[in-house]
Order: C-alpha cells, then sequence, then structure tokens
C-alpha cells in the first residue's frame, strides 16, 4: 500500500480540530450538497390495499376515532421509516372512520386533501360546511381552517339504507414534511367535539364551481381553492368526454389538474392534485419529473414500471391500491383493460421556486 498523502495526515488534523467549533469543510460534501441530478433518499413502493385494509378495520376494533383523534395507518416511504413521510416534501396516510363516530374539530397550519377510497355516509365539515363524502371525490382542508369528520350511521334516522353502515375510507396528503422543514407549524383543538354548521352544503360549489363567481368578496381561502369538495362525478365524466373523442396523450394518457377556479392554479398553494383515465390496451411512454407522487388506484387495474438506482421495479396495481413515485425516477403507465389514477405532487412549491423540472423519454 502506498504512504498516505502527507497532506491528508494534516487535514486530517484540521477536521478534527474544526469539528469541536461546529466546522466542515465544504469540499468534502460539496458534491453531495448541489448533486448533478436529483438523488431523492426515497424508494418506489406499493401499498395493495387487500393487505392493507386488514390491518386498518383491526385499527378500528382496537382503537376509536375519538381516542386516536385520527385514525390513520401512515403511508411511510421504506426509506424514510419513522419521519411519518411519503416523500421528502409531503405526507400520506389512510383514515378509517366507522358509523357513529365523529373525528374531532382541529385546525393546523399544515394543509390537508382528502381522496376517498371506499365508503359512503360519512361528512367532513370545514369552515362550517359540511361536505359529503363519496368514492373518488378530491376534498380540501384549507390552512387553519377547522375541520371535523363525522359518519352517523343509520342512527341519525334517515333511510339510507345499508351503504350508511360501511367504514369509510380516504387518502390524507397534507404538506407536514414542509411546514416541519420550515418549522412553521401551529395546531389548536376545537371547543366543540363537531363544529357549528353556517352554510348549507354545497354552497361553496354552487357559488364557485360552475365558471361563475360571487360579485364581491376576497377568495376565502387565500391561495386556497373556495372550492372544499371536487365531486368525482363530474372530474370522472370530463376524462370520460375527452377519451370519447380526443387524441390522448402518449405519456399520460388523458390527464388534468384540479384548479382553483379563482386563479386557475393549483388549488392549494403546497400541493397540486390530477385525475388521470388510461384507456384499455395503454401502452404509455416514459416521463420523469422533480415532483415525486403519489398514486391512488380509483378504478380499473394497470402496472407501473419505475426505473430505481438498483434496477428497475414493476408494481402491478388495482383500485384502491396506492404507490409513490419519487423524484426523478421515471415512470412509465401501462394498463390493458384501462384505469383511472388519482395523484399528488408538491410540484406548485417547485414551480413556484422556479426549480420544476419534466423529461418526456422516448
Ligand atoms: C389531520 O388533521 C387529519 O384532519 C388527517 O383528518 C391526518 C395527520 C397529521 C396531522 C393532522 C384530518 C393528519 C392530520
Amino acid at each position: 500500500m502506498n504512504a498516505p498523502h502527507p497532506a491528508h495526515a494534516e487535514r486530517s488534523d484540521l477536521y478534527q480540530a474544526t469539528s469541536p467549533l461546529h466546522l466542515t469543510p465544504l469540499w468534502e460534501v460539496l458534491h453531495s450538497l448541489v448533486p448533478p441530478r436529483p438523488a431523492s433518499p426515497c424508494v418506489p413502493a406499493l401499498w395493495r390495499y387487500g393487505e392493507v385494509r386488514p390491518h386498518l378495520m383491526r385499527a378500528g376494533e382496537l382503537i376509536t376515532a375519538a381516542e386516536a383523534v385520527r385514525r390513520v395507518l401512515i403511508l411511510e416511504n421504506p426509506a424514510l421509516r419513522g419521519q411519518s413521510a411519503v416523500t421528502q416534501s409531503l405526507y400520506a396516510g389512510l383514515q378509517l372512520l366507522l358509523p357513529g363516530e365523529i373525528a374531532p374539530s382541529h385546525r393546523h397550519t399544515q394543509t390537508a386533501l382528502r381522496f376517498i377510497v371506499e365508503g359512503r355516509g360519512a361528512y367532513t365539515t370545514v369552515d362550517g360546511e359540511r361536505s359529503t363524502m363519496h368514492p373518488g371525490d378530491f376534498i380540501i382542508t384549507p390552512s387553519w381552517t377547522w375541520h371535523d369528520h363525522g359518519h352517523p350511521g343509520r342512527s341519525c334516522g334517515d333511510a339510507r339504507g345499508q351503504e350508511a353502515d360501511e367504514p369509510v375510507v380516504w387518502l390524507d396528503g397534507l404538506d407536514i414534511p414542509l411546514v416541519r422543514f420550515f418549522d412553521a407549524g401551529f395546531a389548536e383543538d376545537g371547543s366543540a367535539r363537531s363544529q357549528a354548521l353556517s352554510r348549507s352544503e354545497g354552497s361553496s360549489f354552487a357559488r364557485y364551481g360552475y365558471n361563475m363567481a360571487p360579485l364581491r368578496g376576497d377568495a376565502p381561502f387565500g391561495a386556497t381553492s373556495p372550492i372544499f369538495s371536487y365531486p368525482y362525478e363530474r372530474s370522472r365524466e370530463a376524462l370520460h368526454q375527452l377519451e370519447r373523442a380526443e387524441p390522448l396523450d402518449p405519456w399520460d394518457g388523458f390527464k388534468l389538474r384540479y384548479i382553483n377556479p379563482l386563479t386557475g392554479a393549483s388549488p392549494m398553494p403546497t400541493i397540486q392534485p390530477f385525475l388521470q383515465r388510461l384507456p384499455p390496451a395503454f401502452e404509455g411512454r416514459s416521463s420523469r419529473q422533480t415532483d415525486g407522487a403519489v398514486y391512488s388506484v380509483v378504478e380499473g387495474a394497470g402496472t407501473a414500471y419505475v426505473d430505481a438506482p438498483g434496477g428497475p421495479l414493476r408494481f402491478d396495481f388495482e383500485a384502491c391500491d396506492h404507490f409513490v413515485v419519487p423524484s426523478w425516477h421515471a415512470l412509465r403507465l401501462q394498463s390493458s383493460g384501462g384505469c383511472v389514477l388519482f395523484s399528488f405532487s408538491d410540484r406548485p412549491v417547485q414551480q413556484s421556486l422556479g426549480i420544476h423540472k419534466e423529461e418526456r423519454l422516448a
């Protein structure tokens, strides 16, 4: 073996002498600080609903929504265990509410989205307005708004029948890691379990959801959409109409982004949700983006091929499965019978910083 370069021993001495002063030589870390391309510590991962659901239902037997406050199994990126993060910037979890339960009112700086996975009969109340949940609905909780969830079941006297007795499960997406990064989070519990209602159900949609808007008044939630619920019925219809009559995109199939109707921008300043239809016999091309994304399979089945540093991965997915594609991991989608995918990412943050990048590969 060669003798160590004389400077190396002296450099070592320097590092040892500077370390107690909390000083670090940049030249030892420069390349990992500014890598030539994104090198996410996150890994691609798939959560099969068939495997997750029994544990979620078991949680429903072991703890009430009231005791848990939010009864959720967090989707943790396998490479970020213990951090409650699905990507470096985003949180995702599956929440269960059973008939007769209430998840009590609170508010926090973190913005949340809900995407309903299964079940009927539950509602969420945001800032005094209730939204009934249906599978496929995308629902927003703006930053610092009071919110509670409830599931009256059949005890409330209406005759909706069997369906109101179902467990309801939804995907929560929050900007928790982002807000934690900024050390900017506040939270507060409500004084009542359920907040008082101040508007009729559907009034925010009536005001803002039909390509019209009130004549006076500011945006009620700043940069966040004034619509609390984007019903699946309507988003699905949009995609199906495009599928019937329009050419598909070779990478995305038919993919639309949800918007804040007052601005045309993302419904939330930190999270952009999307809905995407892959028609039958779809063989998508490969692309990569700097925004890692979480996917919820709404209908149908297909395959996601994700290029990862350790070799390509293949996720065969079906309805209610969830998967995560980290930043700058090329993704290719395929579906023989057709499917619908919901997804969300931190794209609006990256776009506002001017660093978002997408590459569509051959
Ligand atoms: C929260 O408030 C909800 O309101 C869900 O349903 C998940 C995760 C962390 C912190 C707050 C909800 C959450 C959360």
